[in-house]
């Protein structure tokens, strides 16, 4: 935990549900990381901490965790550090003392997630329990029903390696026999497979499809199984999926989600940010164009927000805005270095370490994001970032004799954990199953831009994937908000355009007649029912988050954090709204009395200042009116709910007391208590502590240049000795502060706005937390409501009409080409349509609620 400085340990933390199914109390972070520290020529580094897990980690404890992130983490984490150990050992140098030892607790690892395969249809339960296995009264497991893909076919490189290993074949037959499974269930005419499925009878739970959350890996490991075990079967299933993908999933740069049963139809209009990783696979599988397209657009959402979004929409606005530094664009962009050697992916991994320093460097490591748009932290650094990203950025820019092996001899896994190549030829006793007779040849022309390296179709030219950014540079800038393009091709022959929810009017009998068609006649009006309620769906739930006001920020900007530290703050229906107006900056005081409900008794102690009031026995307006009468400039309201954090809560609100709150003029926020008291302990620790409340954190720069800090602190701090006085060859953080030591030693405040100034946006209506729930999971979005409006603003000047063209054209060539348009025209029975129409509502809501 970066902002608390603190291990996070299960159970002695606020749930965050599924996301904690990671820590096993087996110190994940230390074991994820093993093979990191030898890619980084760090091998002391890495014997010492291979000690310190033989000497500390237990892996039998009674603690329930997800069986897919402990194979994938520790196990995959246990098998890379062993073997880069048994290399090392080899080379004669370090970890001479080794005897397999990681690979032991790997194998004793392995036997404890076996009884998750208990299963008829051979897929894992989700979970177990390290001590007690599954299903016995202690284990607190075994009564799922549902996994999702990913998680039961994302075993196999951990599995057999372990196998192959120790001659144990137990483990990869296990893993085959659940990828067997999953190939026995793909949608047989689309060839796409489910997000989730039951695993006791093999139905499709949820019947979306895509190549991002709950899939991914999935895919990766088919083809990465081909690599590490020679083994055709995989490479097979692999491209028949590749195939099925790349015709109804791929709208490049796009990756939209489908339904598996209804390819040609759209099932989301937003991408999760897990679907980052796609370019990379598309590099090993050698389908370089579509690659290089994805990647672009995924770079230019990166360079709007700084982060990639935790899911943004097809017309790039921000989803869910969240970002728990996710590594797998930096894995694309590496895999698509290594492909084309072309410099501009350099620069694209300098930006992503320029990002990462400037808006995620705490003192304690690297914070999440909470909102990539006010640039809020989240006290979590999850394992994932030592183990993929930084070994990803640091390969990005190695030279070969940078590290100390071949890299090429090993495959990654999805953790980027290594496992060496020559375990193809070891140990290869498993009986296989023999599938080639299930295998339909497939037809080439999704395989037009297959190569087997660049250099031999494309020797020596740097301009290859310049050529195919070029008309993708503006995409994001210059979209619009669209619609689903697919379902549109009827009225492109002179038909009607189809009725879009957002200009349905219950009172328009047209409207009401086309509804009731679109039930009836033929699969295309069905397909224009079934869209209008996604719309209608997606449509409700914009309108309920436009009516929350999105976070703010406390960014903490005095010593020692200089603006490193930012909270996630709930912002009021009243006083000065920090976006339409400058930040304010100060330091902070705490009120008397805390609760700020009475006339402050240290009116000389807030006068200027932030005041900090606690939550409670009072309106929250009336705590700002005290406050604003004893002279402070701004108020921050602290939770007195202990425990409270905006890792678990969802945005709070702070309403007006349903009287006229005008006279209000001062900004104030909310912090949960977790939040508030980070404030609190660095009054305790720094007596003097700064901060500035705005709606979207200030880079570091602009803060110390916008307030000058005397040089005898940075001076008397060793901290800042070491990351801000670095030489100037060092990273660009460190330019600002050579200004800054070199500059005037005077207080600049920045200028408090006119009181005058403050227009006021109060809504009369009180809203509880419980109003705000909704918002909490989905992030509201950044730009205007009003598609339509947007829409034409952008067509007026011209500027949408290049990506529209592009998808427009795309789908038309796909209509024309697809073998499986015909799928179209038939006409469904309206009993059908209405079942079909439930379920994917479930299929929506579900997905409403899925967390990543
Ligand atoms: C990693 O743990 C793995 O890459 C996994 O397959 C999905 N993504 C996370 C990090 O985002």
């Amino acid at each position: 935990m970066p902002l608390t400085c603190r291990g996070r340990v299960r159970g002695q933390e606020p749930s965050r549900g599924d996301v904690d199914d990671a820590l096993g109390k087996f110190s994940l972070t230390l074991i994820d990381s093993l093979d990191t520290l030898v890619v980084l020529n760090k091998t002391k580094e890495f014997e010492d901490a291979v000690r310190k897990v033989l000497r500390d980690v237990n892996l039998d404890n009674d603690v329930v965790v997800s069986v897919f992130e402990t194979n994938i983490r520790v196990l995959g984490g246990l098998l890379g550090g062993h073997s880069l150990a048994i290399m090392l050992k080899e080379k004669g140098e370090y970890m001479q003392w080794y005897n397999d030892e990681l690979l032991q607790m790997a194998k004793q690892l392995g036997y404890k997630l076996l009884p998750a395969f208990n299963t008829t249809s051979g897929l894992p339960y989700p979970r177990i329990n390290l001590k007690f296995g599954i299903r016995k009264p202690e284990a607190r497991t075994g009564t799922e029903t549902d996994t999702c893909t990913a998680c039961a076919g994302t075993l196999i490189l951990e599995f057999a390696a372990l196998s192959r290993f120790t001659g144990a074949t137990i483990f990869e037959e296990y893993a085959r026999k659940a990828l067997d499974f999953l190939w026995e269930k793909r949608q047989r005419s689309s060839n796409l497979v489910g997000v989730t499925i039951n695993i006791h009878t093999g139905d499709w739970v949820r019947k979306d499809s895509g190549v991002g959350a709950g899939i991914d890996s999935y895919y990766e490991y088919l083809l990465k199984a081909y690599v590490l075990l020679g083994d055709d079967s995989f490479l097979e299933r692999f491209n028949t999926h590749y195939d099925a993908i790349m015709r109804y999933i791929s709208q490049p740069p796009l990756l939209l989600d489908v339904h598996i049963h209804k390819p040609m139809l759209n099932a989301r209009t937003w991408m999760d940010a897990l679907l980052a990783f796609f370019p990379g696979l598309q590099v090993l599988k050698g389908d370089i164009r579509p690659a290089i397209e994805t990647h672009e657009m995924l770079y230019q959402v990166i360079k709007k927000h700084n982060f990639l979004p935790e899911a943004f929409t097809t017309d790039f606005r921000v989803h869910w805005a969240q970002h728990p530094l996710r590594p797998e664009f930096a894995e694309s962009t590496y895999f698509l270095y290594k492909a084309t050697g072309d410099p501009y992916y350099l620069e694209v991994g300098k930006t992503l370490i320029e990002n990462l320093n400037k808006y995620a460097r705490v003192p304690c490591g690297f914070a999440a994001m909470k909102d990539v748009r006010t640039g809020s932290h989240e006290d979590r650094m999850d394992s994932f970032f030592l183990a993929e990203m930084f070994k990803y950025l640091y390969l990005l820019f190695a030279d070969k004799e940078d590290i100390i092996f071949d890299i090429e001899d090993y495959i990654f896994t999805t953790e980027a954990h290594l496992l060496p190549l020559w375990l193809s030829t070891t140990n290869q006793s498993i009986s296989k199953k023999n599938i080639t007779s299930e295998y339909t040849e497939l037809d080439d022309s999704n395989f037009d831009w297959t190569c087997p390296n660049t250099q031999i179709l494309f020797p020596n030219d740097p301009l290859y994937a310049q050529s195919i950014r070029e008309p993708l540079k503006n995409v994001v800038d210059k979209s619009c908000p669209r619609g689903i393009i697919r379902v549109e091709e009827s009225f492109r022959s002179g038909a009607k355009p189809p009725l879009r929810a957002r200009d349905f009017m219950a009172t328009n009998p047209e409207h009401l007649e086309i509804l009731k068609k679109m039930g009836a006649a033929s699969s295309i009006d069905a397909e224009d029912g079934l869209r209008f309620m996604q719309e209608m769906i997606e449509l409700s739930s914009q309108q309920q988050k436009e009516q929350q006001l999105p976070p703010r920020a406390v960014q903490i900007v005095s010593h020692p954090f200089f603006g490193r530290v930012v909270l996630t703050a709930g912002p009021a229906q009243f006083g000065l709204d920090l976006s339409k107006h400058k930040e304010t900056r100060g330091f902070v005081a705490s009120s008397k009395p805390y609760n700020g409900c009475s006339e402050l008794t240290n009116p000389e102690a807030v006068m200027g200042k932030i005041a900090l009031i606690q939550r409670g026995q009072c309106m929250f307006a009336e705590k700002a009116r005290n406050i604003q009468n004893a002279g402070a400039i701004g108020g921050i309201v602290i939770d007195d709910n202990e425990g409270s954090s905006s890792d678990t809560a969802p945005l709070f609100q702070m309403a007006g007391d349903g009287k006229d709150t005008d006279d209000i003029k001062i900004p104030m926020l909310f912090l949960f208590s977790k939040e508030g008291s980070i404030i609190l302990d660095a009054i305790r620790e720094y007596e003097e502590v700064e901060v500035l409340l705005s709606d979207k954190a200030k880079d570091r720069a602009a803060i110390l240049k916008g307030k000058m800090i005397p040089s005898y602190i940075i001076n008397s701090n060793p901290e800042m000795e070491n990351e801000e006085q670095s030489s100037p060859e060092n990273d660009s953080q460190n330019q600002s502060d050579e200004q800054v030591s070199s500059s005037s030693q005077e207080v600049d405040l920045v200028d408090q706005e006119s009181s005058e100034e403050s227009s006021l946006n109060s809504h009369p209506e009180s809203l509880s937390p419980a109003d705000t729930d909704n918002v909490a999971s989905i992030s509201p979005s950044e730009q205007t409501s009003d598609p339509t409006e947007n829409h034409e603003t952008t067509n007026l000047n011209g500027e949408c009409t290049d990506l529209d063209n592009q998808l427009q054209e795309q789908s038309e060539t796909e209509e024309d080409s697809n073998p499986n348009v015909s799928w179209g025209k038939k006409v469904q029975p309206i009993d059908s349509i209405l079942a079909d129409w439930n379920e994917d509502i479930e299929a929506f809501e579900m997905m409403e609620k899925d967390e990543l």
